[in-house]
């Protein structure tokens, strides 16, 4: 086979990616190690940012989102037995929506096969070869046969572990990694939300959030151990912990738990994001921790660069941005990096900390609502800074 960007990984980026080039007049192909349905249906983000809903919506991918989506004007921060609302829209002009990432994922998929796009899944031993040269391949098995792309460049989409990452020559790549001393269980639930918005909560007990799908589904989360076995939580013991954590701020009606699932946390970068014709985006690059809602925000942020520069490259024979990508990109992941650890070091309770570290806490969450200066911070961060 022969296409100009061959696109390794058919989660958010690598089928955005796809998409993006096609509307400028690239052609790409896609290949998946998963099937169509399990990529469809696979639980994870939840929040898009402003931008990225926009840029849905206006590459004509955002239809079914604007009818089903939640828009959201702000959010609600949990604690001291009081919930504080914060207006992202007053605040910053901007909102956030709320809309299942493999709902993305379905409409992303269903628009490239309805352009005559090419996504082959279910492969396997994927790898990719001579990207320091100008004839770039790709090759794969399908069906016990062996495949090769021929392109001329290759897009790593294919999330942390991928094989994009580990293929770069050794001792190019730089890496900035921290993991955190505990992880998310997260139910989605067959029951209404507690408040038609989102609520952090901050608790002695842990971290607990409240979000959801729609008005009558319902995604929480409730921070427990790093590793944390999943049947150390019978549906109970979850309800408990969410009932105690949202301190009597709202009533939680339980339901019937559909999904259960344990995330670790972890911040991670690589540097740089490309070698020679090879260019990673998403999280075969960088990985935060959920309290941030920054993933696949920044994933859906680095391939709309990938297809300016590559769109400048096949148009103009301009490479000046494909040279940029990886520095560019940076510039918005490392801003990521920090709103999503800060979050998460105000929110959850760390293993060792001191009496000093709670009262600090507190203090932070207090400055937040009391602040329209910090307030704005939060929510210029939240519902996405500017894009370039
Ligand atoms: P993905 O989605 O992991 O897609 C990579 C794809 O590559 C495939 N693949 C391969 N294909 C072929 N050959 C190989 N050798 C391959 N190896 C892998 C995989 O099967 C997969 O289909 O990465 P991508 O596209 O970069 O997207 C990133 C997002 O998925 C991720 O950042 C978000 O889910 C993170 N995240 C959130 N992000 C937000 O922006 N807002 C949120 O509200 C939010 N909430 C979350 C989250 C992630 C969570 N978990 C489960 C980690 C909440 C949770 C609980
Ligand atoms: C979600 O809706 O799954 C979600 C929302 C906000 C977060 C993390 C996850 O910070």
């Amino acid at each position: 086979m022969r296409t100009q960007v061959g696109i390794i990984g058919a989660g958010p980026a690598g089928l955005m990616l796809s998409h993006l080039l096609h509307l400028a007049g690239i052609e790409s192909i896609i290949i998946e190690n998963r099937s169509r349905d399990y990529i469809e249906h696979r639980i994870r983000a939840g929040l898009i940012e402003q931008w990225a809903t926009d840029m849905l919506i206006e590459t004509g991918v955002g239809e079914r989102m604007q009818r089903e989506a939640m828009f959201h004007d702000g959010n609600h921060l949990c604690f001291n037995g009081e919930t504080h609302h914060l207006n992202f829209k007053d605040l910053v002009g901007k909102g956030i929506t709320i809309y299942g990432q493999q709902e993305v994922v379905k409409d992303l998929v269903a628009q490239r096969l309805k352009d005559g796009g090419q996504i082959i899944f279910e492969v396997e031993d994927t790898a990719v070869h001579d990207f320091g040269t100008d004839k770039p391949s790709i090759t794969f098995r399908k069906d016990g046969k062996d495949q090769r792309i021929d392109c001329d460049f290759i897009a790593g989409c294919d999330g942390f572990h991928g094989i994009c990452r580990p293929s770069f020559p050794e001792g190019t790549l730089t890496f900035y990694d921290r993991e955190y001393p505990f992880g998310w269980l997260g139910i989605l639930t067959d029951s209404p939300p507690p408040d038609h918005e989102l609520i952090y909560s901050y608790h002695d007990r842990g971290f607990a959030l409240y979000t959801m799908r729609s008005p009558t589904i319902s995604r929480l989360y409730v921070q427990v151990d790093h590793d944390e076995d999943v049947n150390n939580w019978p549906d109970d013991r979850i309800w408990e912990e969410l009932h105690i954590r949202l301190q009597g701020t709202r009533k939680l009606q339980e339901g019937k738990i559909l999904q259960k699932g344990v995330t670790p946390m972890r911040s991670f970068v690589c540097e740089p994001m490309q070698t020679g014709r090879l260019f990673l985006a998403g999280d075969a690059a960088h990985i935060v921790p959920p309290t941030g809602a920054k993933g696949m925000n920044l994933a859906l942020a680095d391939v709309r660069m990938l297809s300016r520069a590559l769109s400048a490259y096949y148009k103009s024979h301009k490479t000046d941005l494909l040279e940029g990508y990886s520095k560019t990109c940076l510039e918005r992941v490392w801003k990521g990096q920090r709103f999503s650890w800060w979050m998460t070091q105000i929110f959850h309770v760390f293993p060792n900390e001191v009496p000093f570290d709670r009262r600090r806490q507190l203090a932070e969450l207090d400055y937040i609502v009391n602040s329209r200066a910090a307030a704005t911070s939060l929510a210029e961060n939240y519902a996405g800074l500017p894009i370039v």
